[in-house]
């Protein structure tokens, strides 16, 4: 079992399609283990974008995450990380296939609607960024042995 850290961003908050990107993955097959509404403030992103300090679009990135609430989730599956960056899809919208969330509902790079872990270190870190270790679930769901083999 691997876990990935996902973002539902200000945008897909403000947009209203919350319910829209959750179904998502959900469907999928991921196993939700923790799940919060919460506005990130600017020392919780810079610690979460701290690898992009310095870079052109790192003040309006900062800008972007913090403007809103965002949902913030811990999905579990056999290779998580890979799986929802897949259907993620890639960091520019205008490189997303259709099918996935950004290739149908995203326009901008800077409004890219969802953020998901992109290595098993990055997964470890945001997890323990966002949560304390007794918000997330250990459970299994009936419908298990139907999504994973
Ligand atoms: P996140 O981290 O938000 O899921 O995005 P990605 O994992 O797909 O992409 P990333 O870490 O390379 O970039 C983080 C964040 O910065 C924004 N960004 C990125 C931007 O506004 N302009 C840019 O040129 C790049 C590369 C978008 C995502």
């Amino acid at each position: 079992m691997e876990r990935t850290l996902i973002i539902v961003k200000p945008d897909a908050v403000q947009r209203g399609l919350i319910g829209e990107i959750v179904a998502r993955f959900e469907r999928r097959g991921l196993r939700i283990v923790g799940m919060k509404f919460m506005q990130i403030d600017r020392q919780l992103a810079s610690r979460h974008y701290a690898e992009h300090e310095g870079k052109g679009f790192y003040e309006s990135l900062l800008a972007y995450i913090t403007s809103a609430p965002s949902v913030v989730m811990v999905l579990e599956a056999p290779n998580a990380i890979e799986l929802a960056r897949r259907t993620i899809g890639a960091t520019k919208p205008i490189d997303s296939p259709p099918g996935s969330i950004r290739g149908d509902l995203g326009v901008e790079v800077g409004r890219n609607l969802v953020h998901g872990s992109d290595s098993a270190e990055s997964a470890a870190r945001e997890i323990d960024l966002f949560f304390a270790p007794e918000e997330l679930v250990n459970w299994s769901r009936d419908v298990d042995r139907w999504v994973f083999e």
